[in-house]
């Protein structure tokens, strides 16, 4: 039985094995992503983000559990852009301490980046094209920060979620440029821990300059690990999704990610070319500026000429004959 066949009869071990295949650039899960993808736009990407250890994981955990008792399945992405363990394995330990690893309605998958070229940010778009495919109404993407290793949550995600922490520093000083800026809401974690209230106040002040038209961003106090606040944040992150869909503002970004997926996956192809050195002619330009018979940008203009001689890929998603 094909994979397809075997996904939509339902057999556990055929969406991890998609997901592997995707993730491997494998041509069967290319030409598999080539039937589902038409299935998909259905779910809500959720991106949860922020710095280390400002506890995503937990929230990550907490949330699966406040969505399963809301009678909806949950599909979870914690890509870690530099070790190819902690934040799975931290994501694992917490499933397995709520008892949710023998949920088949919770499908949880880690993804590292650790050496792969220019691979992460396509193949995590694949993963979630697939998650989607699959059927569930919500996916939750666990990233640290934004803009690591090309993973941009933004196209990515419909609704993000950053993760402050009290004690990182004082005031939003601290906040690295361009973290708060791609949050549609704010959430500061670990209430449980003195210095959040301050926190929540200057995080209100910056929240007033962020947001779209009819939108204002939502600052939330919440305890991962106590659970406290988690149903406003779930109630917030439902609401975001109504919004989307009610002002247009979904398709409004559907279009910024269809475009930002074919354009870092365009740099991703280029990349893996150069890496692989496949093509003698990006060889041999390369060869020429290092001996300086070139200079960069006639090699650039070159490389696209190389590119544009090449035997096209391009194909309409749902044509298996390309896969
Ligand atoms: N006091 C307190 N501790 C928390 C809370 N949420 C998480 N933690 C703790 O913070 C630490 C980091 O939590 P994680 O969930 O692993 O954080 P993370 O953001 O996923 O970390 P990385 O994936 O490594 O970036 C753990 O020791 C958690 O137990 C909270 O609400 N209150
Ligand atoms: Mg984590």
């Amino acid at each position: 039985m094909g994979l397809i066949d075997r996904l939509d009869a339902g057999d556990p071990r055929a969406l991890p094995r998609l997901l592997t295949l995707i993730e491997n650039r494998d041509p069967a899960g290319l030409s598999a992503l080539n039937v589902l993808y038409p299935r998909g736009g259905r779910a809500h990407v959720v991106g949860i983000t922020g710095p280390p250890g400002s506890g995503k994981s937990t929230l990550v955990a907490a949330l699966i559990a406040a969505i399963r008792a809301s009678g909806r399945t949950v599909a979870v992405l914690a890509i870690d852009p530099s070790s190819p363990v902690t934040g799975g394995a931290v994501l694992g330990d917490r499933i397995r301490m709520m008892e949710l690893h023998a949920d088949p309605g919770v499908f949880i998958r880690s993804m590292a980046s650790r050496g792969r070229v220019g691979g992460l940010a396509p193949a995590a778009a694949g993963a979630v094209a697939a998650l989607d495919a699959a059927g569930f109404p919500i996916i939750l993407v666990e990233t640290v920060g934004t803009g690591q290793d090309g993973i941009d949550i933004i196209t990515l995600a419909q609704t993000v979620v950053v993760v402050q922490v009290p004690g990182l520093g004082d005031g939003v000083q601290a906040i690295k440029a361009g973290q708060l800026e791609v949050g549609d809401l704010l959430v500061v974690n670990k209430c449980d821990l003195p210095g959040s209230e301050t926190l929540a106040r200057l995080l209100r002040q910056s929240a007033e300059d962020l947001g779209t038209e009819g939108w204002d961003v939502p600052v939330l106090p919440i305890s991962a690990a106590t659970g406290d606040g988690l149903p406003d944040l779930l109630g917030a992150i439902d609401r975001h999704r109504s919004y989307l869909l009610a002002s247009g503002e979904g398709d409004r970004r559907s279009s910024a990610a269809a475009s930002a997926a074919v354009m870092t996956g365009l740099r991703a192809a280029i990349e893996r070319r150069i890496a692989a050195g496949s093509s003698e002619a990006i060889a041999r330009l390369l060869d020429d500026v290092a001996a300086r018979r070139m200079t960069p940008d006639s090699a650039v203009a070159g490389l696209l000429a190389a590119l544009d001689r090449a035997p096209g890929s391009g194909h309409p998603v749902g044509d298996q004959r390309g896969g």
